[in-house]
């Protein structure tokens, strides 16, 4: 058992989710905190929504992709908690109950801000679905990287070479805008569950800081250099 079970009464696991806007750096953050818990020796799940189940996979392209035709925001909001639902049943809380480390690119928070606040819906009820959805599982740790959409446009036009953006990043600035706030305000309202970085550093710099609190939370030695 480690010092996650203080954190969670209902695993021996840790569960930490990486949010933020689009291209922030969570899929990068993610595969170096991978090696680095993996030399630490810790049993590490990565995944992401909406996806990391067989479902979820399928779900990911109705989301994403263009020419689905219309899609209505409380349409997208339940098939992102259906994505969710299943990946809380069949990954999540498996890992967990055996003790592992489950990092997770998007959670629940993701759909607070982008349908909650981008979309209109409101977040109390997305929200509701969401711990319906969920069985109320709640990250021990959401690590929130905050960028300027602007940066992370060009940051995603570099990495793509200037193909158009998926159906939901495609939004215009004014919506980018109002979800990077929608995840301040979620970090501000409960400081102890969050860790807010800037992600417009370079990506080692992001990933000393992380690997500072994850050591805290799992009582491991920070000086393990797998990168
Ligand atoms: N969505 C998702 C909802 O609306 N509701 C929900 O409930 C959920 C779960 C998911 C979309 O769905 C929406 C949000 C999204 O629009 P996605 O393809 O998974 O779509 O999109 P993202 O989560 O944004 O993932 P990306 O892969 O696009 O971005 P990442 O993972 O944040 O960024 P990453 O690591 O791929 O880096 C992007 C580029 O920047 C560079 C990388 O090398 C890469 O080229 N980079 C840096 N450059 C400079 N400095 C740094 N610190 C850098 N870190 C990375």
């Amino acid at each position: 058992m480690n010092n996650a079970a203080e954190h969670s009464e209902e695993h021996t696991g840790l569960f930490v989710a990486l949010e933020g806007g689009e291209a922030t750096g969570k899929t990068t953050q993610i595969g170096l905190l991978r090696k680095w818990l993996q030399a630490c020796g810790r049993h590490v799940v990565t995944t992401r929504e909406p996806g990391g189940t067989a479902i979820g996979e399928r779900i990911r392209p109705l989301l994403l992709d263009h020419g689905q035709g219309e899609v209505d925001p409380r349409t997208e909001a339940l098939l992102f908690a259906a994505s969710r639902a299943a990946h809380v049943r069949q990954l999540i809380r498996p890992a967990l109950s055996r003790g592992e480390v489950v990092l997770c690119d998007r959670y629940v928070d993701s759909s607070l801000a982008y349908q909650g606040v981008g979309r209109g819906l409101g977040i109390e009820e997305v929200a509701q679905i969401n711990r319906w959805a969920t069985e109320g599982l709640t990250p021990d740790l959401t690590v929130v990287l905050d960028v300027d959409p602007e940066i992370s446009r060009r940051r995603r036009a570099h990495r793509d070479g200037g193909a158009v953006g998926d159906r939901i990043e495609s939004a215009d600035n004014a919506f980018h805008s109002r979800l990077r706030q929608a995840f301040l305000d979620r970090a501000e309202a409960a400081p102890e569950r969050y860790l807010v970085l800037d992600a417009a550093v370079d990506a080692q710099s992001i990933q000393q800081r992380i690997r500072t609190r994850l050591a805290k939370l799992l009582d491991l030695d920070q000086g393990v250099q797998t990168v």
